[in-house]
């Protein structure tokens, strides 16, 4: 709950122009991992004119055992509608043993607006596998999401081996807001940078880092995509990774097998010779511009 906390206190509230900025256009959730119709449901009760509930994603798959540091997470919020400008609150709960991250969101509303803000759900290492329901209320309506547990092992990884297995790095930043684990959390994107979505580690200047994924056990792989911190404030040129060494591991033996120099773009793919592999390293050696810390948003395997 200590991490939860942590990242709550940086759950930043946002006020979205236009009625087109709805749960669609809340971007920065991981994306749904099948085509899956839509099982969110909606249910209108009387007098529920005003405030609409709305989440950024249909379901929420939570994967069991994962670092604690980077849970599940969604984008949560509600909608003012027609009539006049209001203070509006949305409560959030979920079925038990799973946790979320905060039970009420209370935001000035104009009509129109959408207003929206980071959910975590955790899941505690005993939960049984299965579907529990995600409430949020507002103004007597509620969006029931279904929340999928599921073992880590049994997972829908897109043919991304790498997608919630575990990390280690060669440093941690003392801010809890740049996880390791976060580079295998499934979003690539750099908009939640300092919001749990990416690795800064903690030795400034100084080179090499290293970021290893266990892989859970042999796999053919032949690609590893890296994304670097790549916005318009900090784009990749001025603040990414610059050169770094792809490297697999098998049995405790790493070897390098591709090697990129004089990066200056968001992501890099990265193609060799399939191998067999049970882990996949990045040994960063230098990033762009200032060339202090190394900052990863997502490494992909495949
Ligand atoms: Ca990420």
């Amino acid at each position: 709950m200590r991490h939860l906390a942590a990242a709550l206190a940086v759950a930043a509230v946002t006020v979205l122009a236009g009625p087109a900025a709805g749960a669609a256009a809340t971007g920065n959730e991981p994306p749904a991992p099948t085509t899956k119709p839509s099982s969110a449901s909606t249910t209108p009760g009387p007098g529920s004119k005003g405030v609409t509930p709305i989440a950024g994603t249909d379901r929420l798959v939570a994967p069991l055992g994962v670092d604690p540091a980077c849970p599940a997470r969604m984008k949560i919020g509600m909608r003012g509608e027609t009539g006049r400008a209001r203070f509006a609150d949305l409560f959030v709960d979920v079925d038990p043993p799973l946790g979320v991250s905060r039970s009420m969101l209370s935001s000035y509303l104009p009509p129109g607006h959408d207003v929206g803000a980071k959910l975590l759900v955790a899941v505690p290492p005993d939960t049984p596998e299965g579907t529990y329901d995600l409430r949020l209320r507002a103004s007597r309506r509620t969006l029931t999401v279904p929340v999928e547990v599921v073992a880590l092992d049994r997972l829908d990884n897109g043919g991304n081996h790498a997608l919630r297995r575990p990390v280690t790095a060669s440093s941690q930043h003392t801010n809890a807001n740049y996880p390791p684990c976060s580079v295998v959390d499934g979003d690539p994107g750099s908009n939640s940078w300092a919001g749990g979505n990416g690795w800064n580690d903690a030795t400034a200047r100084a080179w090499p880092d290293t970021l290893a994924i266990d892989l859970g056990g042999p796999k053919q792989v032949s690609r590893v995509d890296l994304y670097t911190l790549d916005t318009e404030r900090y784009p990749a040129s001025r603040v990414g990774l610059r050169d770094w060494d792809v490297q697999t591991g098998l049995a405790g033996q790493w070897r390098t097998v591709a090697q990129v120099r004089g990066n200056t773009a968001g992501s890099v793919r990265s193609d060799f010779p399939a191998v067999s592999a049970d882990a996949v390293r990045i040994v960063a050696l230098a990033s762009n511009g200032a060339n202090d810390y190394t900052r990863v948003i997502e490494v992909e395997v495949r």
